[in-house]
């Protein structure tokens, strides 16, 4: 099309370069007219001309820069910096699906129904003691249905319709039930092709959420009884609400009130943002019933970020103030957070602790460490570059310099960095990455034997047990990144990442008789496990490998938001729009 556009620009130019040599005295015209039967002078001009046609067309075809420059020339949008087609990496990818099937059909042999799965006992348990609610089931069967496994699917379908129930007397968290329950059975309704029984169970479910909102300030309750549909609050953390998890309840919320045409779940989720908009805004975290508590990029902040981009990207972009809050955020994040390793001069990013003064106020304090949560962000800010930090409709695949704002630009270089800092975090015995990451800094009095790299796990000594930080447990974040990354780049440099990893994981969390386990330390071979499948490794981990290794056209980015936990909604045109601004 474009190329068509050019030609059609090229002929039009034609005459009026006829019509200035008309004018030229001397020029071939002259000849024509004087009836020379000789060769006309004109002619070779004529062939010279077509060389110099035929020059650029081919110029334009095979060099990217030539026509890069002359589209921008010529202000044409250049379709080569589109989306390419990635495709799939047959072999790869149905690894992931044989790995799936090795998890799942170890859950449904053991523990069918139950929320948690512990593969080295062969044995399933429930958060409540008054019964599961099918976390498994629910946070697995979109991938199910993505990697197109129709048996699981239906065995996975039957027991939602027939056996999955919220009559549970007993207190669940409101944040995990949402990320991974309502968005696994939103996730199931839309690509089942609107199967009614998901929205059935995601309508139910969701009404019996709700009243986690009916509090003074609109903030929701950290915990819900489904049965007696009471929100409680979490005493053992005093009664607090962690950013992440009031803020992390809105993509599901919202495609729910867009399905039932039922406001009040819009109304409610949204409700929470704008009181963390007044908080992120004023920088004042000691406001009424606010607490002053350490800014992360890691546990308990994590996805109030993530969802800030992905709730502007859910509504088609056309909720400009989440842009806004995520923008404001991302620079707050560079201008305190974004630290470099000591020899490295790897990217990471650090914490911000608050710490008494003599004088009763608060200091705070950068501490150089790093959860493996905050992986989540290189992708994040890659997809955020594409989106809310782009000055074109369609970006590029990778993206020009000249698409971008200068913010944009800006957060696609941390995104690429940190990634790779990530990735360096997975140099360790085998090959996974720790819970926790430690960065050198200049004065940590850290011994050089222990912490020979820019990085290090705190506490890990020779003969000692493993501290909590040297753990992997079946996380996402990295394949969640290095997929946004090889989705927003083609790099293939990505699907070699993903591909180490998933090896890792293949290698040393594998259980032979069905399932994987966590390791209780990265850096031991043979490693010792602990008995827990997170139910993530189904919802998130393999699914973000598949898609990684599949083709471009599954789940396109521009199409669908991926929840927290990975499941993919369907971005849409509000109907209701955001009542604050
Ligand atoms: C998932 O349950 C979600 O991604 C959540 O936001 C935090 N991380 C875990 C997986 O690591």
């Amino acid at each position: 099309m474009q190329v068509l556009s050019l030609l059609s620009l090229a002929a039009m130019e034609e005459p009026g370069v006829r019509q200035r040599k008309k004018a030229t005295p001397g020029s071939s015209n002259n000849h024509e007219t004087g009836g020379e039967t000789k060769p006309s002078p004109a002619f070779p001009k004529v062939l010279y001309g077509l060389l110099v046609v035929v020059l650029v067309l081919a110029l334009y075809n095979f060099s990217a820069v030539v026509k890069s420059q002359l589209n921008q020339f010529l202000g044409i949008p250049d379709p080569t910096r589109h989306l390419p087609g990635v495709r799939t990496n047959l072999s790869k990818r149905d690894a992931v699906v044989e790995a799936f099937k090795h998890a799942w059909l170890a859950y449904e042999r053991d523990a069918m129904g139950d929320d948690e799965y512990h593969p080295i006992s062969h044995t399933g348990s429930n958060l409540t003691k008054a019964g599961g609610i099918g976390y498994v089931i629910a946070d697995s069967i979109d991938t199910m249905i993505i990697m197109g496994l129709d048996d699981e699917y239906q065995r996975a379908r039957a027991w939602v319709a027939d056996k999955l129930s919220f009559e549970r007397d007993g207190n669940l968290n409101t944040f995990e039930t949402t990320i991974r329950v309502l968005g696994g059975l939103l996730a199931a309704y839309h690509l089942s092709g609107q199967d009614p029984v998901f929205l059935k169970k995601a309508h139910e479910l969701g009404s019996r959420i709700l009243p986690v909102f009916e509090t003074e300030s609109g903030l929701p309750l950290s915990l819900i009884n489904l049965a007696l549909r009471e929100g409680a609050p979490d005493r053992d953390n005093n009664g607090y609400i962690s950013t992440a998890e009031a803020s992390t309840l809105q993509l599901e919320f919202r495609y729910l009130a867009y399905l039932t045409e039922e406001d009040a779940y819009w109304e409610k989720a949204e409700h929470v943002s704008t009181l963390l908009r007044v908080l992120h805004q004023t920088l004042r975290p000691k406001m009424g019933r606010y607490r002053t508590s350490p800014i992360r990029l890691g546990s308990r902040g994590d996805s109030y970020y993530e969802y800030l981009l992905k709730q502007y990207l859910q509504t088609n972009q056309t909720e400009i103030v989440y842009r806004e809050m995520y923008d404001t955020a991302m620079t707050g994040i560079h201008d305190h957070l974004v630290q470099r390793g000591l020899s490295s001069q790897l990217l990471y990013i650090a914490e911000l602790n608050p710490q008494q003064t003599q004088g009763g106020g608060i200091e705070w304090r950068l501490v150089p460490k790093q959860d493996h949560l905050v992986c989540f962000l290189g992708g994040s800010l890659m997809l955020g570059a594409t989106t809310s930090g782009a000055l074109v409709e369609h970006v590029s695949v990778p993206p020009q310099t000249d698409e971008l704002t200068h913010q944009g630009e800006r957060d696609w270089l941390t995104g690429v960095e940190l990634i790779d800092t990530c990735m360096a975090t997975h140099d360790t015995q085998t090959g996974l990455a720790p819970e926790i990451a430690h960065f050198r800094i200049p004065g940590d009095r850290m011994d050089d034997s222990v912490a020979p790299a820019d990085w290090y796990i705190k506490g890990a000594r020779p003969d000692t047990p493993p501290p909590f930080d040297a753990r992997y447990i079946l996380r996402p974040e990295t394949v969640e990144s290095i997929f946004l990354a090889f989705r927003l780049t083609g790099d293939p440099k990505y699907r070699d990442y993903g591909w180490a990893i998933f090896q890792a994981i293949e290698k040393h969390c594998r259980i032979p008789t069905g399932g994987y386990a966590s390791v209780i330390n990265v850096d031991q071979v043979p490693v010792e496990y602990e008995d827990k499948m997170e139910t993530f490794l189904m919802s998130e981990t393999l699914k973000y490998l598949y898609l990684l290794f599949a083709d471009s056209s599954v789940l396109p980015l521009n199409e669908y938001v991926f929840n927290t936990e990975a499941h993919p909604l369907p971005v849409f045109n509000p109907t209701i729009r955001t009542g604050f601004s």
